[in-house]
C-alpha cells in the first residue's frame, strides 16, 4: 500500500514541495509514496512548479484507511476531516508540535529550524540519497519562501547551509534574485478578492478551546493595501463566525514588520499578546515577520 504525503490545508509552497521531495526520498528508499495535497495551489506554488517542470502533487482530501506521512504540520485543525480514520506513518515539520496523536508508533522529523524542506534535505543526507537537480531547486524556493530569503526569525544556519548546498545542486547562482522572484510573485493582489486574500495562507488554531483564524500575506510593499484594508476589515468581521478572534497579518518584507488587521471578541487580549493598543483594529507589529514565532506563542499566552 502506497503512502500519502502532503502537507496542511491551504497548502504553501513548503507543503508542496515537501510533499514531491519526502515521497521522492521515500521511494528511493523502496517506500511507495504519491505527493499529494488538500487544496489548491497558490501562485507562488504555481509559479515555482511551472518554473521547474512539475506536475502539482495529486488533489486529494479524505484519506480514511490510508496510510499518511504529513509534511509542515501536526495539528488536526490543518488535517484533513477524518485523518483520525488514517495510519500515521512519519511527520516531518518545523512548527510547535500539534495536537494529533497516533494509536500505532510512528517517525518524527520535527526541529526548530525555518523549513520543513530543510528537514527533508537534512533527511536525504541523513539516508545518504542523492537529490535529482529539479527537486533541489523547488526545495531552495520552499526553504527561501518560508524563511523570507533568510530575514525571518525563524531562519537558522542549517537553513542557509541548506539552501547554498542545494542551490549548488540545482546550478543556482542567484538564490537571493530567486527569492526576490518568489516574493514579487507573492506581491501580486490583483484579481483577487478579500476574502481570497484572507484565506491565501490562513491557518486555524486551538488556544485553550478558542478558535482563532490567522492568515499572512507576505509582500515586497505594505501601501499595496491601502486602497484594500477597508474591505479586508469587513470581509475579516463576516468571516469571523464562531472564532473568538480573525486576523490577517500585512507583512512587508522590506520593512520588517506586519500590519496587524483584527475582528476579536475582546481585543484586550490581542493588545496584551503583542503589548500595543489597536486603533481602529489595527496595529503595526515592527520587527513582526513570522506568524509560528512572534504571533501564535503570544497569542496562545494570552487565551490562557
Ligand atoms: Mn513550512
Amino acid at each position: 500500500m502506497a503512502t500519502y504525503v502532503f502537507g496542511h490545508t491551504t497548502p504553501d509552497l513548503d507543503s508542496i514541495v515537501g510533499a514531491i521531495s519526502l515521497s521522492y526520498l521515500r521511494n528511493q528508499l523502496g517506500l511507495q509514496s504519491i505527493a499529494s495535497r488538500q487544496g489548491v495551489l497558490n501562485l507562488e506554488s504555481q509559479f515555482v512548479l511551472e518554473k521547474f517542470g512539475f506536475d502539482a502533487p495529486i488533489l486529494k482530501t479524505s484519506y480514511a484507511g490510508e496510510e499518511v506521512y504529513l509534511v509542515d504540520f501536526s495539528d488536526k485543525a490543518q488535517a484533513p476531516v477524518d485523518i483520525m480514520e488514517a495510519t500515521i506513518v512519519g511527520i516531518a515539520d518545523h512548527h510547535k508540535l500539534g495536537d494529533l496523536t497516533t494509536s500505532t508508533p510512528l517517525e518524527m522529523w520535527v526541529r526548530p529550524i525555518g523549513c520543513s524542506n530543510t528537514v527533508i534535505k537534512q533527511m536525504f543526507d541523513y539516508y545518504g540519497v542523492a537529490i535529482p537537480q529539479n527537486i533541489a531547486s523547488i526545495m531552495v524556493c520552499a526553504i527561501l519562501s518560508d524563511t523570507v530569503i533568510f530575514k525571518s526569525p525563524t531562519c537558522t544556519k542549517e537553513d542557509t547551509k541548506a539552501v547554498k548546498e542545494l542551490a549548488k545542486i540545482a546550478g543556482i547562482e542567484e538564490y537571493k534574485a530567486l527569492g526576490m522572484e518568489l516574493f514579487n510573485v507573492k506581491s501580486n493582489l490583483t484579481g483577487a478578492t478579500p476574502r481570497e486574500l484572507i484565506l491565501r495562507d490562513f491557518k486555524d488554531f486551538d488556544m485553550s478551546g478558542n478558535t482563532i483564524g490567522i492568515g499572512q500575506l507576505e509582500v515586497v510593499d505594505l501601501t499595496l493595501f491601502d486602497t484594500l484594508k477597508e474591505e479586508l476589515h469587513a470581509t475579516l468581521s463576516q468571516m469571523q463566525e464562531d472564532r473568538e478572534a480573525i486576523m490577517v497579518l500585512l507583512t512587508d518584507i522590506i520593512l520588517e514588520g506586519s500590519q496587524l488587521l483584527v475582528c476579536a471578541n475582546d481585543n484586550t487580549k490581542i493588545e496584551k499578546a503583542f503589548h500595543t493598543t489597536l486603533h481602529n483594529n489595527e496595529a503595526w507589529l515592527k520587527g513582526v515577520m513570522s506568524r509560528k514565532k512572534q504571533i501564535v506563542p503570544f497569542l496562545e499566552e494570552a487565551y490562557k
